[in-house]
């Protein structure tokens, strides 16, 4: 029994040694072929004389070339671009009652994870901060074999039924004729979708808001979207929805950043991913679950089967029951990220389906669409979606079979083999019996007819500067459709919303107002659904220090130990890269300069003093624009003695800024503006920059100077 436990609580490393026998380290090594012969020589081909054409039997030349023209494999048709990422999960309290999947029942064991974050629309090469839906796929490897919850960063989805699947995607991927746009909705056909397929409302609400232009993958909430089932030992279902809420909050960019991200660092999410895993700031979500008894599948004014729908987590509350942690980086992009096989069909006993329309399309799609990426029915061999639990069955051969299949025997039933490898009908997996009749017919159900109850709940619940923000998306979505039937056609559609969302959606894309506004009868908001609430802190944030030769080494050294002390990062910026002096001589070295970082790539800033370096930056153009760009984006910016004089030379100059003591104007810091003068001692200062920094955005700057973040 021991000896059992302790497996388990070490499955976490079991992952990682399966892992570990298909790693290879070329390091000091001598170069061969494939076929393990060792090579003379890599930059020359075989030649007939020096001057002469290459020869036919350079099977060194031949198998390189062979290799290289072969390396690249289709990109998913959707989902293309991605960054994977190792982990484990843990259970907090048995979850027993409700089911039997063992990766929920014992809080000491360490269940191995890889997760998937993605972009939905654009290509592989595709930038990272475009407005779009982000996928969320986690890969359990448990002691029951591999579960999949294959979710995204929102909770409903634009159709309601699979058969929809593929005219979504042409819809909203570049039109055909041109390719054009490259990972934007902000189309014709997209939008021309959206009006035919009044089931997209809700869906369009959420992939409008913030939510669609994410802060980092360590920032947002995960959803499995569709109503699942947990079956428990007695055979008892319960209707489940998942939900993974990160432990650092759920933060946004602002669309002006987002935009200027995707051209400074089109790597910015997988980017803060891995560097944040490599310093050992591991991201962490903690599993939630909405339950609800079968008994009460009717009591709502939504078809809990219909996927454009929440549970409104006021009326069923999420309750959290583990916890994922991030913690290894992956060892190769192609091997792991780009190879990984996601299937909603994945589950383990325990876990099942309902009758979501959707779901039941998802259940074909995923593993119809490895046969084609992955070259093959035998993916389930590559090392990354291997289960941990052993494979025995009758299945064989096929393209690239690793497993070298024993015996003679590879059918069921039979004496030669005792019958094995043998069904188990008490442990094996067994569909949930739930009774099902009725006529094949293709409609849906009344039920599902529903679309803008909860989209207009979801525009109650935004805040004021929500809002804006959301009317400024449909400005620029919307506003860069050409038919104008369509615009019209989108503004009577978000009528049926919210009447003076549509009034303000026409005033911005060149349209008529709906004629009559309509007063939305739905008055209810959940609270949940906005983004001011969420958890705030400053943990692994980072921070830009402006400084140039002449600064005040005491301030930088005190700054960056306060910072460092509450885990929030930081560069030093100056105009070149090397060393900066500080006024009494010390070389510091630079992390950045302005040709290689640029505010939007921080959280804040603070612009420390010296003389000499700030009268420096007050003379460099870059240095003002990296701080009137984090002023327009509401982030904290923060200055030091000689420092403040730097921003009263730039946007900021209209904010009333410290002159004498520490400790001035409130209004100021609520601002996010956070400086000192005449002092040596930065322990407040540095509490309060801090404490801005973990404030995430200061929008009271957007409401009252007028500085919309786009
Ligand atoms: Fe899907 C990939 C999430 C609806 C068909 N989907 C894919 C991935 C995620 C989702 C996260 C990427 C997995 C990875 O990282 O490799 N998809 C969703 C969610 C949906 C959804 C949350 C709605 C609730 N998807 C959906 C439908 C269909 C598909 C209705 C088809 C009927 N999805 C696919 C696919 C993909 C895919 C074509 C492309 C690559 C892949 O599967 O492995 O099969």
């Amino acid at each position: 029994m021991d000896h059992q436990k302790d497996t388990q609580s070490n499955l976490e490393n079991v992952k990682n040694e399966q892992l570990e026998q298909f790693r290879a380290d070329h390091k000091n090594t001598k170069l061969t072929t494939n076929q393990g012969v060792t090579v003379s020589d890599t930059e020359n081909s075989l030649k007939a004389g020096e001057r002469g054409p290459t020869i036919m039997e350079d099977f060194h030349f031949r198998e390189k070339m062979m290799h290289f023209d072969h390396e690249r494999i289709p990109e998913r048709v959707v989902h293309a671009r991605g960054f994977g990422v190792h982990g484990h999960f843990q259970v907090y309290e048995s979850m027993k009652k409700y089911t039997k999947a063992k990766f929920l029942q014992d809080p000491s064991v360490k269940t191995p994870v890889f997760v998937r974050f993605s972009t939905v629309v654009g290509s592989r090469g595709s930038a990272d901060t475009v407005r779009d839906v982000r996928g969320f796929a986690t890969k359990f490897f448990t002691e029951d074999g591999n579960y999949d919850l294959v979710g995204n960063n929102m909770p409903v989805f634009f159709i309601q039924d699979g058969i929809k699947f593929p005219d979504l995607v042409h819809a909203i991927k570049p039109e055909p004729d041109n390719e054009i746009p490259q990972a934007s909705a902000a189309h014709d056909t997209f939008w021309d979708f959206v009006v035919n397929n009044t089931e997209t409302a809700h869906m369009i609400m959420w992939l409008l808001s913030d939510r669609g232009i994410p802060r980092s993958f360590r920032m947002m909430e995960g959803f499995g979207v569709h109503t699942f089932r947990f079956v428990n030992e007695q055979g008892k279902g319960t209707f489940v929805k998942f939900h993974w809420k990160p432990k650092l909050g759920v933060h946004s960019l602002t669309w002006d950043e987002a935009q200027k991200i995707a051209g400074k660092d089109p790597d910015f999410h997988r980017r803060d991913l891995w560097d944040a895993v490599n310093q050992t700031m591991f991201p962490e979500f903690e599993l939630g679950v909405q339950l609800l008894a079968e008994e009460d599948e009717f009591k709502f004014n939504f078809d809990i089967l219909d996927a454009t729908k929440i549970w409104p987590e006021e009326l069923i509350p999420v309750k959290i029951i583990g916890k994922m942690t991030l913690d290894r980086n992956q060892d190769n992009f192609f091997a792991e990220t780009e190879q990984v096989a996601f299937h909603t069909g994945n589950v383990v006993p325990g876990i099942d389906f309902t009758n979501d329309p959707l779901l039941q399309g998802r259940l074909f799609s995923y593993q119809d669409t490895q046969l084609l990426r992955l070259g093959g029915p035998n993916f389930h061999e590559i090392p990354i979606n291997r289960p941990i639990a052993p494979i025995h069955n009758n299945q064989r051969d096929g393209f690239h079979r690793m497993t070298i299949d024993k015996g003679k025997v590879s059918y069921h039933r039979n004496s030669l083999q005792q019958n094995s490898p043998t069904p188990d009908p008490v442990n094996g997996y067994t569909h949930y019996t739930e009774k099902v009749e009725g006529y094949k017919i293709r409609n849906r159900s009344d039920s599902f007819n529903d679309h803008y109850t909860q989209a207009t709940l979801f525009w109650n619940s935004m805040s004021e500067t929500e809002k804006k923000h959301i009317i400024k998306a449909f400005h620029f979505e919307v506003g860069n459709v050409k038919n104008k039937t369509i615009k019209q056609k989108v503004v009577e559609m978000f009528n049926n919303v919210d009447g003076e969302l549509a009034t303000q959606i026409a005033q911005g894309i060149g349209v008529q107002p709906p004629a009559t506004p309509k007063q939305p009868t739905v008055k209810a908001s959940s609270p949940a659904l906005s983004q001011m609430q969420t958890i705030k802190s400053a943990q692994s944030r980072k921070v830009a220090i402006l400084a140039n030769d002449g600064f005040n080494l005491n301030e930088l050294i005190q700054l960056q130990s306060a910072l460092k002390s509450a885990g929030v990062q930081s560069d030093i910026i100056s105009k070149y890269l090397g060393t900066i002096k500080s006024t009494d001589g010390q070389e510091v070295e630079v992390n950045k300069n302005y040709a290689t970082a640029h505010s939007v790539m921080y959280d804040a800033v603070c612009v420390v003093g010296g003389q000499q370096s700030v009268n420096e930056l007050m003379n460099l153009f870059e240095a003002k624009s990296f701080i009137n760009d984090a002023f327009v984006h509401l982030k904290p910016i923060a200055a030091i003695n000689e420092g403040v004089d730097l921003l009263s030379n730039t946007e900021i100059k209209n904010i009333h800024l410290a002159t004498g003591q520490e400790g001035q104007d409130q209004s100021i810091e609520d601002k996010g503006i956070v400086t000192v003068r005449n002092t040596t001692d930065l322990t407040t200062f540095n509490e309060k920059f801090i404490q801005a920094v973990a404030s995430h955005r200061h929008w009271i700057r957007e409401e009252q100077d007028g500085k919309i973040s786009g």
